[in-house]
């Protein structure tokens, strides 16, 4: 990939899994579904533990309405679509529709979208990905068809289906989608044990703030509060929704923090929680949760369920090293973001096992290092 400028835009389309396809380098059926995933975006960080389907109606190659899934429960992204077509006064009748995901058959929170497309006189419908969830798993595509719908799959499934990653290892496993992020000298250090250095430029840290917008919760361990005392909050200048709720998780086993960490001080919407074994002293403000131990620390796969209960569907665990390195080793990482400075941090170098089958697959220089995504 060549060399980015770090727009908030770039940033985002990291953060979601980009970079996506360009509808302006793009024609025919692509182009609309490029589109499609654009308004997909718009639902990263509200939909989970949903899909943020992305949805335009076409008709004679002109954009007629557009929608996205952006809360459990609300209207999914074609009925947007079609209320959109509404409120602007077009038809929805004889059009094309462009959905990333296969639309759903079922009755679940609403109700199937197969048949909102049906009674709306959508003529032909392209989609992006098959939707894995047993209640539908090929059965929409089967009842627009036997509707004499005309039906396409597969188109830029490839993008699709990385855009949907994280509702299908969710829907397959009940596991939320984990991101780890790392920024490290050009020595693969984070810097001297027990002290902050500061390796990530500032127009680099809109990326990091871009990942916590992604996400619905960060999880970091004990060392990184008591290091930088970070607050963790979502920051993202971008518009957020009343109801997304950021969660800030912190490992700390045995209740060794001191009450005056940044991180415990209430922020409305981004709640805190201790991810503790025993029954140490409670925080003020602070919920616990308990987790059975394991090693020297907490069962990590257990927080996963834990947040996944809660309709966390993606996690960013922003460190420290050990916490990575355990993250790494259970095999509980499905993407890596790490930010390669190119000046020493000076401290040691940390041993990651990165798995032999991720793929660099986007990669951006700035003028002071590297950011690479591995999945
Ligand atoms: C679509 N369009 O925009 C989304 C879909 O409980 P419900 O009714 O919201 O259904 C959730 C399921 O519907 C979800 O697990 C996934 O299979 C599908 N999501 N389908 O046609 C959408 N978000
Ligand atoms: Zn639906």
């Amino acid at each position: 990939m060549p060399d980015l400028e770090l727009t908030p835009e770039v940033a985002w389309a990291l953060a979601t899994g980009g970079p996506w396809p360009n509808p302006a380098e793009l024609e025919g059926d692509a182009r609309f579904m490029a589109l499609a995933l654009q308004e997909g975006l718009k639902g990263v960080g509200f939909a989970s533990p949903n899909p943020p389907v992305g949805c335009v109606l076409v008709r004679e190659g002109r954009v007629i309405g557009a929608g996205v899934h952006t809360r459990a429960g609300d209207p999914h992204g074609e009925i947007m679509a079609l209320r959109d077509a509404e409120a602007r006064g077009e038809d929805p009748k004889g059009s094309e529709a462009f959905v990333t995901l296969e639309p759903c058959c079922h009755h679940g929170r609403t109700g199937p979208c197969t048949l909102a497309l049906i009674q709306g006189g959508v003529a032909r419908v392209v989609v992006g990905v098959r939707d894995p969830n047993p209640r539908v798993d090929g059965g929409g595509l089967a009842i627009l068809r036997a509707q004499g719908i005309a039906v396409k799959e597969g188109v830029l499934g490839e993008a699709c289906t990385r855009f949907h990653a994280p509702f299908f290892k969710y829907i397959r496993t009940g596991l939320p989608w984990v991101t780890l992020k790392l920024a490290l000298g050009s020595d693969g250090s984070l810097g001297p044990v027990g002290q902050t250095t500061k390796v990530t430029p500032p127009y680099v840290q809109r990326l990091a703030h871009a990942l916590r917008r992604a996400s619905e919760a960060v999880v970091v361990g004990r060392h990184t509060i008591e290091v930088d005392d970070p607050q963790l909050t979502d920051r993202w200048p971008a518009p957020s929704a009343p109801h997304r709720s950021f969660s800030r998780v912190i490992l700390d086993e045995d209740g060794q923090l001191p009450a005056i960490a940044r991180v415990w001080a209430p922020v409305a919407g981004q709640p805190v929680f201790r991810a503790v074994t025993g029954d140490p002293v409670p925080q003020r403000g602070v919920e616990d949760l308990h987790l059975p131990p394991e090693g020297r620390g907490c069962s990590l796969r257990h927080l996963l369920y834990e947040l996944a209960a809660m309709g966390v569907g993606r996690v960013l665990v922003e460190g420290g090293g050990t916490l990575a390195g355990s993250f790494l080793s259970q095999g509980l990482v499905d993407e890596f973001h790490r930010f390669q400075s190119d000046l020493p941090a000076l401290g040691p170098s940390l041993n990651l096992p990165i798995p032999a089958a991720w793929l660099l697959r986007a990669s951006a220089r700035w003028p002071t290092g590297r950011w690479e995504v591995w999945r």
